[in-house]
């Protein structure tokens, strides 16, 4: 008989991306904001990755989408139509804690949104109590937040294998798994990075089948490749310091592209890789298989922009690749702090550099760039930032800006981490956190400071930063890092400062990773992308009579989001009829 699955996924987006949390602060408020519960309509690429893996190894796998979307009653139907002796377990995917105000909205009878989608977990059980529920994702904490009889954590091909066996009695307990006591619960944990390393993995695609109900305009995720060649001192991915290739085969690429065309007419996906362009060989793989598709595709994904300066031979692969938004973690366009994050590329030649990568783009016929940047990083002060703030703005004026408060786990954050940056393992290891003179390293030094030292005022901020920046300010695991430029309440007065501006929506637009959240349901396509969200002759021709209708791109989806629910709602309904 074939062993069966069924997994869950939609946890894998949360609202707050740097469209909505920065343009939320614009002048028009909107109803999404205000009265909507928001899901995305991401399809979840660690579902349909452990779907694809177990199905090479014989187990039939249903992948649920837009699971937080399925009312209770639904997804218990649902459950009555599938479940079988043969179910073995029902996995979760996620990627981030379900946060924000969408995941605090009471639901029904008055629970939170967690709380009901547990109880409905519960209730699954309780009618069904031979399945196990798993919890995957890549870093534990965002599966924590749910009632799982396991959690496993990490690249988890190999993993899972060895845990669904002792789940059928087939092995002992897996090697590894630990039992920990978390928010007064005891969970059983397998943490894949160190006991099953599942990286590379020559066959990540993920195929997608019938049942899935697929659609041309949606923006799957594409996993070219794990893990990146560099480990910069802030990161915190999972996979760093790679030596080699460790991208896919060839002809894996191609199968999973082709598929996804001749079955939906997909043609455009987010790449998750960590670094895309961290090896040559890579990017000529990708350009010898974007050759013999009969399409073009279109991927968007992390591009490290100083190689790119100093390697111009990446570009035209990179361009006939497909490869043409790119995500840049530039971080800052101070030398001093670069240095201390290890892109220490001098700042000049890399603007010089950006300028011409961004010539040479556009002149092919498509090109937009996020360039995504960290305020507070020792070294840099708040006069350094906006100078780096008004370069972006004007040398790449209608592309994208994320700006964001340095961010240091500890404690408890840092314990559910699977890869805590190096500066979170220094930050830790510092000689007496009680008494703390500070920690330098490349001869900057941090220390911890407290809300009350740091004078923090909530009522300064604009009233949807708030929660975020009380989280930072008082959360026991985020640390109140400051040096001698700036401290983490500064860095969050100066990420107001810069979002509230109401000329941002004119100098910015989309963040390349989220174009699903725009084309997915026909409201725009990849040309929209390349538009500002607000022209600036209509933002000074209207002030403040500016309606969301005046805009080129609605970040806030007031009508995009209908649709997308609708689409939601059809998925749901088809896979209820099945
Ligand atoms: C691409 C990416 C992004 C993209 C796109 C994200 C998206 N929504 O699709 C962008 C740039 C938008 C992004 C943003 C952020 N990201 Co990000 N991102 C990634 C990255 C590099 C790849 C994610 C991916 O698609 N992987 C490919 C899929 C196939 O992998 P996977 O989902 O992990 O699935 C595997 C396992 O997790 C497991 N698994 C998954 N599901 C299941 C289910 C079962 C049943 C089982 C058994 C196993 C299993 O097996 C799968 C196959 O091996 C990861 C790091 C990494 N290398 O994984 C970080 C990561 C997901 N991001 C992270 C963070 C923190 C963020 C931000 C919050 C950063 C910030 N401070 O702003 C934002 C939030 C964005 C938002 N608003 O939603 C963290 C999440 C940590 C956490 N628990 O919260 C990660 C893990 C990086 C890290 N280690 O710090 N991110
Ligand atoms: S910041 Fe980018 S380049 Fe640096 S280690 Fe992380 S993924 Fe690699």
């Amino acid at each position: 008989m074939v062993k069966k699955g069924i997994i869950l996924g939609g946890a894998l987006e949360r609202t707050d991306t740097s469209e909505t949390r920065n343009q939320a602060i614009g002048k028009v408020k909107t109803k999404l904001e205000s009265e909507d519960v928001w899901y995305s309509i991401k399809r979840s690429a660690g579902a349909h990755r452990i779907a694809t893996h177990l199905r090479t190894l014989g187990w039939d796998i249903e992948v649920i989408d837009f699971w937080p979307a399925w009312s209770r009653e639904q997804l218990l139907e649902l459950m009555e139509k599938r479940v079988d002796h043969n179910t073995v377990f029902l996995g979760i995917s996620s990627m981030f804690p379900m946060q924000g105000p969408s995941a605090k909205r009471l639901y029904g009878d008055g629970k939170n949104m967690m709380q009901y989608m547990n109880e409905t977990l519960q209730l699954i059980k309780q009618e069904h109590p031979h399945i196990k529920i798993i919890g995957g994702a890549q870093n534990v904490s965002a599966s924590l937040q749910w009632w799982c009889d396991y959690y496993i954590s990490g690249f988890a091909e190999v993993g899972i294998v060895e845990l669904l066996d002792h789940i059928m009695g087939n092995k002992p307990e897996p090697k590894g798994m630990e039992t920990k006591e978390i928010w007064g619960m005891e969970r059983k944990m397998i943490n894949c990075r160190h006991h099953y390393p599942a990286f590379p993995w020559p066959d990540a695609r993920a195929q997608y089948e019938e049942r899935d109900f697929m659609r041309p305009d949606d923006i799957p995720t594409f996993e070219f490749s794990r893990g990146c060649k560099f480990k910069c001192r802030f990161c915190s991915f999972s996979v760093l310091g790679v030596k080699g290739d460790y991208s896919r085969d060839e002809e894996s690429v191609y199968e999973e592209l082709m598929h996804n065309y001749e079955n939906w007419g997909i043609t455009t996906y987010s790449v998750s890789d960590e670094t895309i362009n961290d090896d040559d060989e890579k990017l000529a793989k990708l350009q010898r298989v974007a050759k013999r598709l009969p399409f073009q595709p279109s991927f968007q994904g992390f591009m490290r922009a100083d190689l790119l300066v100093s390697k111009p031979h990446q570009w035209q692969m990179a361009y006939d690749a497909g490869i043409r938004s790119h995500l840049y973690g530039v971080e800052t366009l101070n030398h001093t702090a670069g240095k201390f994050v290890g892109k220490g590329m001098n700042p000049d030649r890399l603007k010089d550099g950006l300028m011409k990568v961004r010539d040479w783009f556009t002149n092919q016929g498509y090109y937009r760039a996020t360039i995504s940047t960290i305020i507070g990083l020792p070294g840099e002060d708040r006069e350094s930032f906006l100078k780096g703030r008004d370069w972006i703005l004007k040398e790449f004026k209608g592309h994208s800006y994320s700006f964001f408060p340095l961010f240091i786990g500890q404690n408890e954050t840092l314990n559910m981490m699977t890869n805590p940056s190096v500066l979170e393992n220094e930050w830790a290891k510092r000689n007496d956190p009680e008494n703390d003179n500070g920690l330098t390293l490349s001869g900057q030094t941090m220390w911890e400071t407290n809300a009350e030292e740091m004078g923090v005022d909530y009522s300064m901020l604009h009233e949807n930063l708030r929660d975020t920046a009380q989280f930072y300010m008082e959360g026991p695991g985020v640390a109140k890092w400051a040096h001698d430029k700036m401290n983490i309440w500064e860095a969050f007065l100066l990420f107001d400062e810069i979002a509230k501006n109401p000329v941002l929506p004119t100098a910015i637009g989309t963040g390349i990773f989220f174009y699903h959240r725009y084309i997915t349901g026909g409201h725009y396509d990849l040309d929209d992308m390349l538009k500002p969200f607000l022209s600036e002759d209509v933002y000074k021709a209207k002030g403040d009579n500016l309606t969301i209708d005046d805009y080129n791109i609605d970040p806030y989806l007031t009508k995009v989001y209908p649709t997308q629910k609708k689409i939601i709602e059809d998925y749901i309904q088809k896979k209820l009829a099945w």
